[in-house]
């Protein structure tokens, strides 16, 4: 823009300049008058003109308090004392793509699904280093990569692809299957997918379909005596198992991540049961809520209650969380329960969980671990571990704090001050902290983020343990020369680039791009499979990296979608429009039609 003013500017003198020359061709001795004539002409018109010019500028700055230090502050980088971050850098980049990074992350897309078509098409998992593809269970595959995948190419406008996606559908998908499948995986993936393909389809009915036909095979998972759902269900038999690792256990995110799939297949069909099963399992979760107000990650299902088990945001309790918060979104903020259920666990998790690291001062979710003492007693033991799921709760918490607490609707990007309330306002900040933590496990020898971080602090003996004692974070049991832990590898996980996404919308700072790519160029350095496909590393501090033979259908649901909108403008997906389920299919936000007896006032 400044440059195309400076060359008007140009443009505007050469035209003056002309009958000047042309007069003292004719008159050479009157030069030295005319221009002091034109000075003072000038200098008359300047001042006529300064007066409105000012009085528009003192009405302006009036009108907009904040613009001129915002001026200052982004020029300086400096944080706003009205405002969240440094507005102005930021504002701009909001509404223009880096088509040349976005276009990239397509290429990434294409080398992925392309090579799973090439040797997998229909298998529900692609393993790109032996160019196979594998079922979850040997009653035959239920689409589980294609399904994942399917709004991607919408999203993308990846047509070619889309339409031969979308007529294995047609043809081959199966959910008449004698086997047992997780209950909660086949919702967020291929419930949300099919969901998700429907509505930006512009309502293809195949997807509804088989959407239906799939939730009416799990629905009797749900026929226990607490109304939670069992962990397992057999989609040829329409029935709910036990999980044989936990019988009579279930997990909190695998009960309570089925809300956004069901109710907006309830919303579009009519049919209430949907919407009651899955609204009664989270009536059962908030009378079963425990003195701290915070999730354990197991709960009996017959009872109904929570069973003393590690409490964390990370792997088996983090999708609990984020579908509070978003359950309150998906029907326009009119169900108030959901609002106070993530007010009360939110404000829970700042009082037991957050922590920092004792010198950069990083701030991270802690776990507590139930210890039963002799005497019968129950103690809580805090670990400083943190899951490499946990990443998405630094966006989660930026979201929530510009809507359950803002004082106003919508807030500013970034958010000014008086726009958030105390509690939104500790929430933002807290998020910020969460999302540039995240971004800091990623310094590592491949710049990628391990599976599991644990954090220093004084009583972990570290200090006697060798000359290399980690300042702020180390992964557990990983020593050089020896096979790298559990922990140490990157499986494909979207977590930090969903926070990422959702942090760069909310705040315009072109720094959430920067870090995205910089993640981008290190799977495409480490994980990519030169004859296509992506695998997971086994070790992120080891250059150059080991492969290990999967592909998840994440990196394509959610990995390489995150990163296309991380991006792409605002305009693809506005946050107050859409919700995204936990594996990123979004779903249109909606006022429900129908009036539930949890409506919690
Ligand atoms: C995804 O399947 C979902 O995001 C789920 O909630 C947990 N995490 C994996 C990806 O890491």
């Amino acid at each position: 823009m400044s440059d195309g003013s400076l060359r008007k500017r140009k443009k505007q003198t050469e035209t003056k300049s002309k009958p000047q020359n042309e007069a003292s061709a004719k008159e050479p001795h009157h030069v030295d008058d005319e221009l002091e004539i034109d000075t003072a002409t000038l200098f008359r018109y300047t001042r006529i003109l300064s007066i409105p010019i000012l009085l528009f500028l003192g009405v302006f700055l009036y009108l907009n308090p904040s613009a001129l230090s915002d001026a200052v502050n982004a020029f300086f980088g400096f944080e706003s004392e009205d405002r969240f971050g440094t507005p102005g850098v930021s504002g701009d980049a909001l509404f223009i793509s880096d088509v040349e990074k976005r276009d990239a992350v397509v290429e990434a897309f294409k080398h992925a699904w392309r090579a799973y078509e090439r040797d997998a098409m229909g298998s529900d998992e692609y393993h790109p280093i032996s160019q196979n593809g594998s079922n979850l269970t040997e009653a035959g595959g239920i689409g589980y990569t294609v399904i994942d995948s399917i709004d991607t190419m919408l999203i993308m406008g990846l047509d070619d692809d889309y339409k031969r996606a979308r007529q294995w559908i047609e043809d081959k998908l199966d959910f008449e299957r004698d086997a047992e499948f997780s209950t909660f995986e086949t919702t967020i993936r291929l419930l949300g997918g099919l969901l998700s393909a429907y509505h930006l389809s512009g309502n293809d009915s195949i997807y509804l379909d088989r959407a239906i036909d799939l939730a009416d095979r799990i629905l009797p998972v749900f026929d226990t005596q607490s109304g939670l759902p069992m962990s397992q269900v057999n989609l040829a038999q329409r029935k709910g198992f036990p999980n044989d690792e936990y019988p009579n256990l279930v997990t909190t995110a695998e009960v309570a991540t089925l809300q956004l799939e069901f109710r907006y297949l309830s919303y579009l069909t009519g049919r209430e049961e949907y919407w009651t099963k899955v609204e009664s399992v989270m009536k059962t979760i908030k009378e079963a809520r425990m003195p701290h107000g915070l999730a354990s990650i197991y709960m009996d299902v017959d009872s109904g209650k929570f069973v003393p088990s590690a409490i964390r945001l990370g792997s088996r309790s983090d999708s609990y969380y984020e579908y509070l918060l978003k359950q309150y979104i998906q029907t326009n903020y009119t169900e108030r329960v959901y609002k106070d259920m993530y007010d009360d666990a939110i404000q829970s998790v700042h009082t037991h969980l957050v922590k920092k690291s004792p010198y950069a001062r990083m701030l991270y979710t802690s776990e507590l671990i139930p210890e039963q003492h002799p005497n019968g007693q129950l103690s809580w033991r805090l670990t400083p571990k943190q899951d490499h799921f946990v990443c998405f709760f630094g966006g989660s918490l930026m979201l929530g704090s510009t809507i359950t607490g803002a004082n106003v609707q919508p807030v500013s990007v970034p958010p000014m001050k008086t726009e958030l309330t105390e509690i939104g306002s500790r929430d933002w900040q807290t998020g910020t902290a969460l999302v540039k933590t995240c971004w800091d496990t990623h310094d590592t020898a491949t710049g990628l983020a391990p599976e599991v971080v644990h954090f220093r602090i004084p009583e972990d003996g570290m200090d006697d343990a060798n000359m290399h004692t980690p300042v702020d974070w180390y992964i557990k049991g990983a020593r050089p020369g020896e096979h790298p832990p559990y922990d140490a590898r990157y499986i494909l996980r979207p977590e930090t680039i969903e926070s990422l996404f959702i942090a760069f919308r909310l705040t315009g700072d072109v720094k959430y791009r920067e870090w995205g790519w910089s993640i981008f160029q290190a799977i495409e350095k480490h994980c990519k499979v030169e004859t296509g496909g992506y695998a997971i590393i086994i070790n992120v501090d080891e250059v150059p990296s080991r492969k290990e033979d999967k592909m998840e259908t994440f990196l394509m649901s959610e990995t390489l979608k995150y990163l296309y909108l991380l991006f792409d403008d605002t305009n693809t997906l506005p946050l107050d429009k859409y919700v995204l389920n936990t594996e990123a299919h979004p779903l249109p936000i909606f006022t429900p039609n129908i009036r539930t007896p949890f409506v919690g006032h």
